[in-house]
């Protein structure tokens, strides 16, 4: 049915499955538009985007950093979710884990999507802590600042930070519990994230990857459907979700 191996059997255990997780990476927002961080158009002023995702970057440069971020910020809110972000919201029984931080699965319906990367749409104070609701215009001033006089920080998580610790637990706990995993657009080198297939199919889930490219991961998965998220996802949910439990 589709390119890549194993797409029957895909399609008959998310028939009959109703705990279902899917576990998005950058590759799910690229056909709205947004750069992936590891293809083409992930550099950013010559420099590959991963880069300026680092507390020693912002530390070196803070004025840069933010640059990238507004810009991000800017490209997000002009993007729209696409017909992949609209299949998982309609999809019954079907948790989202996103290491996204551009906020299209909620603006296209999902409900408590756990966001293991933080969101692009927080700020927080390296001096107090406190995070807040990012601004909607251009800040004045770059690095931008709390009512405390510290420098405020985009709200999302670094090489070498911890995730939002309730968060990776709840998606540990969602990988243990689900029948079927859905991959979506993800390169799968980035941990904690990457690791979270392997806890579910440890625990007795199906795997199933969707990505026009084989990854880091392929060799893991029970299925493997070739191919670009939107074209795919809405496929799937049209022929699994759409049709009556086997029984
Ligand atoms: C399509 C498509 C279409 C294209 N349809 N698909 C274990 C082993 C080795 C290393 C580590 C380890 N554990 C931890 C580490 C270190 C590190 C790490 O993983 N390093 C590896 C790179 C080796 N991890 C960390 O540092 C993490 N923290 C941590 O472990 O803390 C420990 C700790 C504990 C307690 C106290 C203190 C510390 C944090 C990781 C944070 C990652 N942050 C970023 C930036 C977020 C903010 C921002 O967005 O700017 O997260 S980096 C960047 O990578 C971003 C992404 O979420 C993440 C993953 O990228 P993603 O989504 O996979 O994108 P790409 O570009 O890589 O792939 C896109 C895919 O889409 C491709 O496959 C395409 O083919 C595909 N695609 N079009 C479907 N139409
Ligand atoms: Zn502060």
């Amino acid at each position: 049915m589709f390119d890549g191996f194993n797409s029957d059997e895909a399609l008959s255990r998310l028939r009959g499955s109703r705990r279902l997780l899917a576990l998005t990476g950058a590759g799910i927002s690229a056909e709205s538009g947004l750069a992936t961080f590891r293809g083409a158009g992930g550099l950013w002023e010559g420099r590959p985007a991963a880069d300026l995702a680092t507390p020693e970057a912002f530390r070196d440069d803070p004025r840069t950093v933010w640059r990238f971020y507004l810009e991000r910020r800017r490209r997000a809110r002009e993007a729209e979710p696409n017909a992949a972000h609209r299949a998982l919201a309609a999809w019954p029984g079907l948790r989202v884990v996103t290491q996204n931080v551009d906020g299209l699965h909620e603006r296209a319906g999902s409900r408590d999507v756990l966001a293991l990367h933080g969101s692009l749409w927080r700020d927080r104070c390296t001096s107090c802590g406190r995070e807040t609701d990012a601004d909607e215009g251009a800040p004045v001033e770059l690095p931008p600042r709390c009512a405390c006089g510290g420098t405020l920080r985009p709200g999302v998580v670094w090489f070498g930070e911890a995730l939002p610790a309730g968060a990776l637990a709840e998606a540990d706990r969602l990988a243990r519990e689900a029948e079927v995993v859905l991959v979506i657009g993800t390169s799968s080198l980035v941990y904690p994230a990457a690791a979270l297939p392997d806890v579910a199919r440890a625990a007795g889930a199906w795997v199933v990857e969707i990505n026009p490219e084989r990854t880091a991961l392929t060799s893991r998965v029970d299925a493997y459907l070739a191919g670009p998220a939107g074209e795919i996802v809405p496929e799937l949910h049209r022929r699994a979700a759409a049709a009556p439990p086997m029984s």
